[in-house]
This record gives C-alpha cells, sequence and structure tokens, in this order.
C-alpha cells in the first residue's frame, strides 16, 4: 500500500482534473490550451487549498471550542522552501495529483518548479522553525509560528568571476496561492517617543509611553498541512505598512513627498531579512524588526485568549510563547508592558506571568553571535521597554543575585542584564534567562556546554531551569519528498508508516549485508548521483562521473564551519595526484553549496578560492578526471533536496564545541550518506545511534579544544611540522590558481598564521586527511561501504522532528493534541 493511499478518497485522480481546469478557468483566467506551466502551478495549488483552506477552519474552530493551550513559536526566521509537493504528500493527494497532471500533458515536476522557493531564513535556525510547525501539525497539537513577512528573503547568489555577488530575492512578486492576508487582525504598533509619569487620583503612579510613531501589522497567514492528519496550523507573518492616518496637514504645507518618505520608512520594516547568520550587527532597523513583529503576535495571542478570558489568570496555562533563539527577546519587555500599563496589573502578578509564559531556545555559543543591543539605542526606539528592562535588572540583582552571593559587587557586574563600558548594553541571552522556566540546547552536547560554559552561575542559581531537546529534521521533506526511491523502497520493506515513526527504518539493519538489498539500495543512490551530475552540469558546465565519491558540504559559510579546512585537503589531494600519476585513489567530486554574509570578506575570499581552484583542477588534464570541485551557486532548501539524495561523504567539520547541533548531518545520514565530522554537536549523537564503526570521526574533541586553546596554540608549529601543509598554504600565495594575479588568495593563508587560525584548521589537517584515506579505503569495498550507508539510513530515526516536539512537550511546553472535525 502506498503512503498516500489512504487519504486518495479525498480527491480522486478524476476530480483533481476536474478541479486544476475549473481553477485554470475560472481562478487563473486561462484556459487549459493557452496556460503557461506557472498558470499551472497555481491551479495546482488552488486545487489542494479546497482541501487544505477547509481544514484550516476547522482546526481554528477546534482549538476555539476546547479553549486549547497552544505554543507560540516566536521566529525571526522561517525558512520554509518550496511548499507544492509537501502539501500534495500531507493532504495525501500526491499520486492523484501526479497522475491528474500526467493526464492533462503535464509532468509534475515541471510543474512543481515553478514555485520560487519561501527562503525567509538564513540557516539552520530557520530551517529547524520550518521542520518544527511541520511536526507540530502532523502531531495534532495546537501551535501558531509567528514571524515577518519579508518581501525579500535571503539574497540570490550569483557567482561572477569566481566571486558572490548578492542579488535581491523575490518570491512573491507574481503571487503566492499559499498565502491568505488577514486585514481583520491587523495590529499597530508604537516606536520612539517617550515615556510620562502620571499620579492617579487614587495617588497611584502610572506610565504612559507617548509614542513618536506609529506602524500597521498586517498578516498573512500560510497555512501548515500536518501530514496525513486533519490537522492544519498556521504560520502567521506580519507585514508593516503606515498606519492608516494620513498626514493632511503635512500634505497641504506641500509634504506630499515627506508623506510618502513616512510610508516607505514604515515599510522597510518587513522589506528584507537580514543576512547575516551568526552575527550582531546592532543595526536600528533590526532591533525594530524585532519589535514590531513580537508586539504584532503578542497582540494576536493577548486578542485571542481575550475572547474565552476576562481576567489574565488563565494567561501562562492558555499560552506557551517559545523564543527562537534571543532574537525576539523584547516580547518579554513588551509583555510586561502590556499587564502592567494597558491591563493595570501589579509588578509581581506580571511577572508571574511572564516568567511562566516564555521559554528560550539557544542556537550558538560563539560570542560574536550573542545578541546585545546598546542601551541608547533602546532609549530611543523603545524607552518604556528600557526602563521595564531596568527595574527587572534590579530585582534580579538585588534579590537574587544578592541572596546568594551576599556582598559580591563583581558577581553582580558579571551577571547583569546590562554590560557597562564605554557603550553601555543589554545582554539579551541573559533577560531571557532571568525570565524564562526553561532554556535548552539543541543537541545534548550544546546543552552541557550551554550550562557550563555559558551560563554557569544562572546554572548554580535554577538548575532546574535547563534542558536539552536535540534537534530534529522532519521525515516527510527530507526523505519522503525528496528521495521518492528510496521512500519506496521503505515503504515496500516496512509499510507506509514510517514517515510518521522514522525508527521503523531500522528493519533495514536486518538486511545491511543482505545482496539483494544491498544493490537495490546503492543502485538508488546512484539513479540519485545520475540526477545531480546533471544538475552540475546545468549549473556549473562541469562533467562530474556518477562512479565517483560524491563528497558533500553544504551550510552556510563560516570559518568556524571550516570550508577552508576541506580546501587544504583537495589542495593537498590535488598536489599528491601532481607528484604522483599513479596515486591511488578513488575518484572523488567534492561539492561545495554556501552563502556568505555579504560583510564577511574571509568568507567571500573562501568562496572566491573554491571556484579558482575548482576551473583549475577540473580543466587538467594530467589528472585524468580523478578529482573535481564544484560549487554549486544559489544554495538554498530546493537545492538541498537534490543533494541530501546523492551524497556518498557528509562533511561535519565544524571545531569541536562550536556547532551547537547541525541539522544537514541528520538529512545526510537519513539519505545513506556516511558522516566525516568531528565531535561536535549532533555528531555525537549521530554516531552513538549508527555506530562508531559507520562514521569517521577525526580531529580535536572539545575539551582537548579548550586545552589546546588555554596551553596557547600556535598555528606555525603544524606549518613548519608538516611538509604538505607547508606546500598548500605557500601554494595559495602563488598565482597558481588566479593567473597573473598572484596573492588573491593569500588572505586564507593569512587568516591561518598570523591570524592565529582561531578555528584551529592547522591542528585538525592531519588528522582530517588521514580520516580521508579511511574513506578513500573504505570505498573500495562496495559491499562494506554499502552495509554502512544501509545502517546511516536505518538507524537515525531518533533525528525525526516529530521526536523533538514530543521532547518540547513533555519538558516545556505541556500541550495536548486537539484532533479537529
Ligand atoms: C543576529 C543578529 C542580527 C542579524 C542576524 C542575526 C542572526 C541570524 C541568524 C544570528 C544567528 C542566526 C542563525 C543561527 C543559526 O542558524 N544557528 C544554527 O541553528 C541550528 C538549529 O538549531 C543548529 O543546528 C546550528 O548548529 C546553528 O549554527
Amino acid at each position: 500500500k502506498k503512503a498516500t493511499a489512504k487519504n486518495a478518497l479525498a480527491l480522486s485522480k478524476e476530480q483533481f482534473k476536474d478541479s486544476i481546469v475549473k481553477h485554470l478557468r475560472s481562478t487563473l483566467g486561462t484556459d487549459e490550451a493557452r496556460a503557461n506551466n506557472q498558470a499551472w502551478w497555481k491551479a495546482t495549488c488552488s486545487a489542494v487549498n479546497e482541501l487544505v483552506f477547509d481544514r484550516l477552519t476547522e482546526t481554528s474552530k477546534a482549538n476555539a471550542e476546547n479553549d486549547s493551550r497552544a505554543v507560540h513559536y516566536l521566529s525571526l526566521e522561517f525558512l520554509m522552501g518550496r511548499l507544492t509537493v509537501n502539501n500534495l504528500h500531507n493532504v495525501g493527494v500526491f499520486d492523484a495529483a501526479r497522475d491528474a497532471l500526467t493526464d492533462l500533458g503535464k509532468d509534475i515536476n515541471d510543474i512543481c518548479d515553478e514555485e520560487p522557493d519561501m527562503a525567509l531564513g538564513n540557516g539552520g535556525l530557520g530551517r529547524l522553525a520550518a521542520c518544527f510547525i511541520d511536526s507540530l501539525a502532523t502531531l495534532n497539537y495546537p501551535a501558531v509560528g509567528y514571524g515577518i513577512h519579508y518581501e525579500h528573503g535571503l539574497f540570490r547568489q550569483e557567482i561572477q568571476g569566481g566571486r558572490q555577488i548578492e542579488r535581491p530575492d523575490s518570491w512573491r512578486e507574481y503571487g503566492n496561492p499559499w498565502e491568505i492576508c488577514r486585514p481583520e487582525s491587523i495590529q499597530e504598533v508604537p516606536l520612539y517617543g517617550y515615556v510620562e509619569t502620571v499620579f492617579g487620583e487614587d495617588g497611584k503612579m502610572r506610565k504612559v509611553w507617548h509614542a513618536g510613531r506609529q506602524i500597521k501589522g498586517v498578516p498573512w497567514d500560510i497555512p501548515v498541512v500536518g501530514y496525513e492528519a486533519k490537522t492544519v496550523n498556521v504560520l502567521r507573518l506580519w507585514e508593516s505598512k503606515a498606519a492608516d492616518f494620513f498626514d493632511w496637514d503635512v500634505f497641504n504645507a506641500g509634504g506630499y513627498v515627506d508623506s510618502q518618505a513616512e510610508k516607505s520608512q514604515a515599510e522597510a520594516v518587513s522589506k528584507v531579512l537580514y543576512p547575516n547568520d551568526e552575527s550582531e550587527q546592532g543595526k536600528e532597523l533590526r532591533l525594530i524588526q524585532q519589535y514590531f513583529f513580537c508586539a504584532c503576535s503578542l497582540k494576536d495571542i493577548i486578542r485571542r485568549y481575550k475572547r474565552n478570558h476576562t481576567d489574565f489568570s488563565q494567561f501562562s496555562k492558555q499560552a506557551v510563547i517559545q523564543l527562537n533563539d534571543t532574537h525576539p527577546t523584547v516580547a518579554i519587555p513588551e509583555l510586561m508592558r502590556i499587564l502592567i500599563d494597558e491591563e493595570g496589573l501589579v509588578w509581581d502578578d506580571a511577572w508571574k506571568i511572564c516568567s511562566e509564559t516564555f521559554a528560550y531556545t539557544n542556537h550558538t555559543l560563539l560570542p560574536e553571535a550573542l545578541e546585545k543591543w546598546a542601551v541608547y539605542l533602546f532609549e530611543k526606539v523603545l524607552p518604556r521597554h528600557l526602563e521595564i528592562i531596568y527595574e527587572i535588572n534590579r530585582r534580579f540583582l538585588e534579590d537574587e543575585v544578592e541572596a546568594k552571593w551576599p556582598g559580591n559587587d563583581e558577581m553582580k557586574r558579571h551577571l547583569s542584564i546590562i554590560e557597562e563600558g564605554e557603550t553601555r548594553m543589554v545582554r539579551m541571552a541573559f533577560l531571557c534567562v532571568v525570565t524564562c522556566f526553561k532554556t535548552n540546547g539543541v543537541a545534548a552536547m550544546h546543552s552541557e556546554l550551554v550550562k557550563q560554559d555559558l551560563f554557569p552561575e544562572f546554572c548554580e542559581l535554577w538548575p532546574e531551569r535547563f534542558e536539552n531537546v536535540t534537534n530534529g529534521v522532519t521525515p516527510r521533506r527530507w526523505l519522503l519528498a525528496c528521495n521518492e526511491e528510496l521512500a519506496s523502497m521503505y515503504t515496500d520493506l516496512v509499510g507506509d508508516q514510517w514517515p510518521r515513526d522514522l525508527t521503523l527504518l531500522s528493519k533495514a539493519n536486518e538486511f545491511a549485508d543482505d545482496a539483494k538489498f544491498q544493490k537495490k539500495f546503492m543502485d538508488i543512490k546512484h539513479t540519485k548521483k545520475v540526477q545531480l551530475a546533471k544538475v552540475i552540469k546545468d549549473l556549473c558546465d562541469v562533467e562530474v562521473d556518477p562512479n565517483a565519491i560524491f563528497d558533500i558540504q553544504i551550510k552556510r559559510l563560516h570559518e568556524y564551519k571550516r570550508q577552508h579546512l576541506n580546501v587544504l585537503h583537495i589542495l593537498a589531494l590535488y598536489r599528491r595526484l601532481l607528484e604522483n600519476p599513479n596515486y591511488e585513489m578513488n575518484k572523488r567530486v567534492f561539492i561545495f553549496g554556501a552563502k556568505a554574509a555579504p560583510g564577511y570578506k574571509l568568507a567571500k575570499d573562501i568562496i572566491y578560492a573554491i571556484n579558482k581552484i575548482a576551473d583549475k583542477v577540473n580543466n587538467d588534464e594530467r589528472i585524468q578526471g580523478k578529482l573535481k570541485v564544484v560549487f554549486l551557486p544559489n544554495y538554498r532548501v530546493t537545492l538541498a533536496e537534490k543533494l541530501f539524495p546523492a551524497a556518498d561523504v557528509s562533511e561535519q567539520i565544524s571545531t569541536a564545541g562550536y556547532e551547537a547541533s547541525g541539522t544537514g548531518n541528520m538529512k545526510f545520514a537519513l539519505n545513506g550518506a556516511l558522516t566525516l565530522g568531528t565531535l561536535d554537536g549532533a555528531n555525537v549523537e549521530i554516531a552513538e545511534e549508527v555506530g562508531d564503526e559507520n562514521v569517521f570521526i577525526f580531529g580535536l574533541n572539545c575539551d582537548e579544544v579548550k586545552a589546546l586553546k588555554a596551553a596557547g596554540y600556535n598555528p606555525w608549529d603544524y606549518y613548519y611540522g608538516n611538509p604538505e601543509l607547508k606546500a598548500v598554504l605557500d601554494w595559495l600565495e602563488t598565482d597558481y590558481f588566479t593567473p597573473g594575479a598572484p596573492g588573491e588568495l593569500a588572505s586564507i593563508k593569512q587568516s591561518l598564521l598570523e591570524g592565529g587560525d582561531p578555528y584551529l584548521c592547522l591542528a585538525d589537517f592531519a588528522s582530517y586527511s588521514e580520516a580521508h584515506i579511511a574513506v578513500d579505503k573504505m570505498y573500495s569495498d562496495k559491499k562494506g561501504w554499502a552495509r554502512k550507508a544501509i545502517i546511516n539510513s536505518a538507524s537515525v530515526g531518533k533525528f525525526n522532528s516529530d521526536r523533538s516536539i514530543e521532547d518540547y512537550v513533555d519538558r516545556i511546553w505541556h500541550l495536548e493534541k486537539v484532533m479537529p472535525n
């Protein structure tokens, strides 16, 4: 039985055909003869939406009638990718739609290729939010995702002359069939201005914030369809607009242009996603984005709560608010402000509600990624919120810190939410930990580091507040939809329930040594490699051999992720091949996909280096095609879906202690790639699940990294101590890869030597290089490799995002399932 057969009743092929044709005519104003693929795609979406919108309404009715407790997932990022194929699978009509389109003379893949990626996120954190809302709907939990309706998502990357160029992404330029505008739920958001202290007739003091500006938040709802579930939740994204009132005085005074400027300033708030992952810039517009969507979302949550309640005594019972990193932290002082200034609660009651409502997920230990905002910016944009933060801090230091460490001013300074210095700063992560009832890390090892290294004193104060919830990925997108071939092999083996319960795949472990099973599994891998080879040819004009080892590193470009360590090793291999034409190795294709933050100079230099090295290596006849290097431009969710299924080797090579979890590592393993990685983030747990003998672990572990740094790490020792390493580093200074322009790649060498090699690439080089030799040896043993690939794929059921969500529900959210009619 096919995974989709059960709900086929919902819409047969014939009904689907009728519906598509009807929508071509009555929704799109065209017909079968004249429609282009774009119209066919939209008509297909409209046909699906007849089912989706019904369930959306039923879900919200069921939640209202039950007055259900719900989680509100606040995130600046939701990296959704395309929705059509997933919605078809989740509604259970994929086969019907494919067959209907075939009958109508259309290929479903061509039609679905019309959809632009919804790239409202940078990377891991945004994609995690997307997997989580998929799982929440699948598991029938009441949940709303709240974010920003960016006009432009993450920039489109072009490569010109080997260098990254950023182009605006316009994902909804020609309309998005999945979103519904909800003007009935518009919110107004105040900004700037000053705070007045007012004494009422009762002698009580009140604070009144006189805002200097108002902007309007317009909600757009994206339905989130549960897999073969009746639940359709919403992702509510806020778009900023100029407030309704029109300043006629300004207009009449000849200020028409000024009033237009005001309008563009308001619209600027949701104009573009900030493209910096893991780095703080302190830009005023970013703070306004954060406040804008938090204020809209809280008003929305409170409006819904008030439909069934007359006071706030039940608020924290009905609503839990999860902060996806510190980016939405300003929701904390905003809820305090609403409760005290607008609803008239006293501080202690408001504080109790806040500290029972908010929970915080930490995604990073990198010091430069820990958000801090200048006090003067807060004072200017959100003057009342700054007062509230001061009061939270005063009570925290005078009550809690004083009680635990009496008279210890050094400790107070150390733990203060306000960092003193030339520019006083608000430490957002401290504000979260002080307020939230739970703080969690995203992998076991990361959560330990959160306690030990990031918040040791807070952990002494409140050990019960710290949790781990290991990340996961949705098997619907990352196996069922992106790897049809492997998905149907698993359905034949274990039945159709594995997309919910991914641990069912462990049955395949019994066949890991079965020759027929191995052949089938590796034939599928080969098919996916052939498909990817075609994509590579189209995008890069490079021919790659599907029989080669496909070795893939796809993730944001960052020094801690060490794409440059990968590059150093590629250079070493290339050098070995040049020095010894008989150097024994399997053919290898190194594939990269990565965007660099536009202002991150070294990251962009690394992209340039990869492209220049690729040019040279791919056209060097001396090495007989044994080595190929490919940089795929514009890495995004849709490309990722073609890459994970085609990988033999998954590069997870961060400096131990720096990658909080990683989630690509899980998608690779699920699709049968072997991890080549450090003991970092979720790699540790992947190795635990699949067995040490089925992964290639190399390099310093987290404690060794700390010890080496403490002892005084000197990259020059490794440079002079390893002739091959010295040779490849020196190579970067020549014009070998940049003919006529020596020094163009020198910044990489420089960062690794004079720059002190902060991420210990040179320290791990030898071990990495040996691990690659082990990979090569192992690949020569076809049966041995097939066995390991199968075991990897069959053993990562733990990393289903449904399991992550059940962990959040048990440890933090405490939700009940609600079944709509
Ligand atoms: C901060 C301030 C200003 C502008 C941008 C930012 C910003 C934006 C995005 C800071 C960080 C991010 C994204 C971080 C991220 O993706 N972290 C990753 O989260 C994954 C999900 O938990 C983990 O698997 C990865 O290990 C972690 O790097």
